[in-house]
């Protein structure tokens, strides 16, 4: 069956790989992002193919907008069957005792209340349909802290207590709940968390084979097609030379 699938920051990485995996399953995509330009330019990739996609552009810390945006769906879009919530970032890579103000507070609204905000707009929905999927893209940093990694890692860990807290909620329902922790992958993600310095950015997949934002979509795309009594809980997606957030083997 054809399905309706939002996913959160689809302009880059992970969210953009989620994209074109769920269009080449034949799925229905609500592709959300700040970028407009760029959600219009994969919204014409993807439509060009054959994909059904809208476009949602609003920040996902913007509540008032996000809660316009997902209420104004109309009735074609509106019974969304997978939310794949993507949009996210590490800032800064420094000692607690060193990190900035500002960019603790946009990681945790971004990591954290802006996938709550999503999940509360969206799930009721799929109580009420007795049918749905929340898809949370976690990471192996909320696994266990790596060294200067602290509030980043702190946002992941509670995406996994989120993930896990939810799936309880629903478990009187068909509705299902998966956390996919990452470790390295390659995007723009480096880029963010280093603002802009590139060279440092390039380093951080020196040496390694690192995933790419392809393969997590595939195994997103994998939990969303289980058969409807498989519930894949959680998956942790490594490169092959990773062998946990702090312990990277380069050559
Ligand atoms: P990218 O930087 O390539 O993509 C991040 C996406 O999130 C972009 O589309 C970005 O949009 C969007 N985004 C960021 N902030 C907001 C916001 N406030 N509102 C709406 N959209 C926003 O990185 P990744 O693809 O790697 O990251 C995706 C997710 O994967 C994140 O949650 C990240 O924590 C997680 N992850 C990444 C790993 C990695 O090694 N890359 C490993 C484990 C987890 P914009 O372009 O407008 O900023
Ligand atoms: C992204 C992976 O190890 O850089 O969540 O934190 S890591």
């Amino acid at each position: 069956m054809n399905k309706i699938v939002l996913i959160t920051g689809a302009t880059s990485g992970i969210g953009l790989g989620c994209a074109r995996k769920f269009a080449e399953n034949g799925d229905k995509l609500i592709l959300t992002g700040r970028n407009e330009q760029r959600l219009e330019e994969i919204r014409k990739e993807l439509t060009v193919k054959g994909t059904k996609v809208q476009t949602l552009v609003f920040d996902v810390r913007d509540r008032e907008k996000a809660t316009l945006c997902v209420n104004g769906l109309s009735e074609e879009w509106r019974e969304i069957d997978v939310l794949v919530n993507n949009a996210g970032l590490a800032l800064g890579l420094e000692p607690e005792y060193e990190g900035s103000f500002d960019d603790w507070d946009t990681m945790i609204d971004t990591n954290l209340k802006g996938l709550l905000t999503m999940t509360r707009l969206i799930v009721p929905g799929m109580v009420a349909r007795d049918r749905g999927h929340v898809i949370n893209i976690g990471s192996v940093a909320g696994d266990a802290a790596y060294a200067n990694g602290n509030v980043y890692c702190a946002t992941k860990s509670a995406v996994k207590t989120l993930t896990d807290g939810l799936r309880l909620d629903v478990a009187n329902t068909a509705v299902r709940v998966t956390n996919i922790k990452p470790g390295l992958v390659e995007t723009n993600f480096s880029n963010t968390r280093f603002h802009g310095d590139k060279e440092r950015a390039a380093n951080v997949y020196k040496g390694i084979k690192p995933l790419t934002g392809d393969d997590i979509a595939d195994v997103a795309v994998y939990a969303a097609n289980a058969p409807a009594h498989v519930q894949i809980a959680e998956v942790l997606v490594l490169a092959t030379h990773q062998g946990s957030g702090s312990v990277i083997v380069r050559k």
